[in-house]
Order: C-alpha cells, then structure tokens, then sequence
C-alpha cells in the first residue's frame, strides 16, 4: 500500500482514506473482481416488499448477502446453487491494512452500479455480529455517498467517493445509516463501459 497512513476524512464517524489505491492496484482489484463475477454472476435482487434493486450484486467468501421475498440474508450459496468464489488475495490485502482487525473477512460484496443505479439509505446489520469493522473499496465512477447516524432521522454529510478510496464502517459508526445518492456515469474510464465497483468487506459468519 503506498500512502497507508494519511490521515482519512472523518464523515458522521465514517473513516474515508482518500485516493488510498493507486491505478496499478484499481486495475490489479479489478481484473480478480471480473474473475469473481465470471464465477458468480451478478445479478439485481429483488427487496422483501418486491421492488428490484437497480445495483446488480455478486459475492465472494464463505458467505455471499442476497435479498428476495422472503427476507435480507447472508447464504453460503449463491442463487446457482454453487459455493461463492474465493475472497481475491489482493482485496483481502485492502483489509489488512485499513481495517484494523487481525480477524480476517469470510464475505466480500461486489456492488455494481450501471447508468442511474442508486442505493437507499441502510444500516448494514445482517452481520451475526455487529461490532467487527466493515471496509469498502471504491473502483471506477465518482459516487455521492451520504452518512447519518445509527438513528435514521440524524443529520447526514456527504461526500463523492472516488476510485481508489477506501472507506470503513466502525466503532460508533458500524451502525450509522448511509446510501449511495447517486453516480456520475462516465467521470473514471477505470472499467471500459464505465459504472461504479463497490466491494463490501465483512465478517458476516461469526458473532462478536
Ligand atoms: C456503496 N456502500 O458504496 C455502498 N456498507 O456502494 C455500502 O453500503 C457500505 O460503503 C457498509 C460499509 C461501507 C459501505
Ligand atoms: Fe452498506
């Protein structure tokens, strides 16, 4: 990691190293992510109240989170009925270096977002344990990220996570609400028909 310890921005408690990967380890990221979607296609889940979500998702690890009628979970097999692809030892090294947390993660969630696609303000807590870090990887187009706090009425702040920013969820924070406003389609040539890669890392398996 070339620039490890410059200070992140704090947003609502929500740590962001800005600028944190360089293009040579975006695209190195990115060739093993395309290797993982080969494996486990992404695809747009639908909401337990029926609405199709417009970010197509895969996953890798011993856990994969999808959504459908019956529920938000986390599945050690994927809607193929396949395990999940292994966790790539270049995302898993983004962990060891910003996460903060010997304990290694057992899921990784590939986030795509197309044209237009958007995600709602949540709190990740389908976790079985809600204290362990969560550290996103930002590749590709510029995204307007907003962070609340663990109420859901709080007051938020914002800020475009760019490619190549690292952004984690802890302490206080793990628990704040946060959603993805929207993308600027086109502003990275990172993936050749531009989007926006978002990788989720977690310990979604064990309590805390
Ligand atoms: C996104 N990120 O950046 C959506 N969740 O596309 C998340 O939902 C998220 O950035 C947990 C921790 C960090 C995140
Ligand atoms: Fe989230």
């Amino acid at each position: 990691m070339t620039r490890l310890f410059d200070d992140p921005v704090d947003v609502n408690g929500v740590k962001v190293w800005q600028d944190a990967l360089d293009r040579t380890r975006q695209e190195a990221l990115l060739a093993d992510i395309r290797g993982v979607a080969r494996a486990a296609p992404p695809r747009s889940y639908e909401t337990p109240g029926g609405r199709k979500m417009s970010v197509a998702m895969t996953a890798a690890g011993d856990l994969g989170w999808m959504s459908d009628r019956s529920g938000y979970r986390y599945a050690p097999l994927s809607p193929e009925g396949g395990r999940w692809p292994e966790i790539p030892d270049s995302v898993i090294a983004i962990w060891r270096a910003y996460a903060g947390e010997s304990k290694l993660p057992d899921s990784c969630l590939v986030n795509f977002y197309g044209e237009g696609a958007k995600m709602g303000m949540h709190q990740d807590k389908d976790e079985a344990g809600l204290n362990w870090p969560v550290l996103s990887i930002s590749l590709g187009d510029d995204a307007l990220f907003r962070v609340g706090q663990v109420e859901r009425q709080g007051s938020t702040k914002s800020i475009w996570l760019k490619s190549g920013d690292v952004a984690l969820l802890s302490g206080d924070a793990r628990l704040a609400y946060h959603g993805i406003d929207r993308i600027k389609f086109g502003s990275s040539d990172l993936l050749p028909k531009f989007g926006r890669l978002n990788l989720t890392l977690r310990i979604a398996g064990q309590r805390d």
